[in-house]
């Protein structure tokens, strides 16, 4: 399987000034491009890397040890970084609405606890990593991982995440880590992660 970076589906300017052009242009040619080519090099062809790549890193024990950690990293960071696109928008911020409202409320009390509670897992992520908000096959749950491990390798869906390299935001914020995670919530895309809450939740729920 030959994996592509996927484009943007709004222009590289479109966050700012939460996230400016620079970053974005950086961000997503240079490094999520880079672990898209180097992906594709590590899996050069071979039968097991026919799978998609969510299975791939769900069953990391699958993959020849030679390339493991580069599927791994590369995987990753290929997976995180769809992601991220995905749950951010110019047209983002506000509120959540819906199940996943009422879920977060049931779970942290109301929004602004969640987010400070992705706040506090991403500035407690020494060095590189992530911070995330998760369905875990029960409910909702806040996390951290470093570099660019998935929470699909410990079999969970990620409904939003949040990168905390600081390649996501040096140029406008440098060290000031903790602006970064506070302005993030201006571009967040409540809609699509009302979505992936919707579809992670869809078999318990019967489809009814
Ligand atoms: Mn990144």
């Amino acid at each position: 399987m030959t994996y592509a970076l996927p484009p943007l589906r709004y222009s590289y300017d479109a966050l700012a000034p939460t996230i400016d052009e620079l970053t974005m242009r950086m961000h997503h040619g240079k490094h999520h491009g880079a672990y898209v080519a180097n992906l594709n090099a590590a899996l050069d062809g071979a039968d097991w890397a026919e799978r998609p790549i969510e299975q791939l890193l769900a069953d990391l024990g699958s993959v020849p040890d030679d390339v493991r950690v580069a599927v791994r990293d590369n995987g990753g960071g290929h997976v995180n970084h769809t992601l991220f696109w995905e749950v951010t928008s110019p047209g983002g911020g506000g509120s959540p609405s819906g199940p996943l409202r009422d879920a977060i409320a049931a779970t942290f009390g109301s929004v602004t606890l969640l987010k400070r509670q992705i706040s506090a897992a991403g500035l407690g992520r020494l060095g590189s990593g992530w911070a995330w908000l998760m369905y875990d096959g029960i409910g909702l749950a806040v996390t951290s991982t470093p570099n660019q491990d998935s929470p699909l390798m410990e079999g969970q869906t990620a409904l939003l995440g949040v990168d905390v390299w600081e390649h996501a935001y040096y140029l406008k914020y440098q060290s000031r880590r903790a602006d970064y995670l506070e302005a993030w919530w201006n571009v967040v895309d409540w809609d699509r992660v009302a979505e992936r809450y919707q579809a992670a939740t869809g078999d318990r729920d019967g489809g009814s």
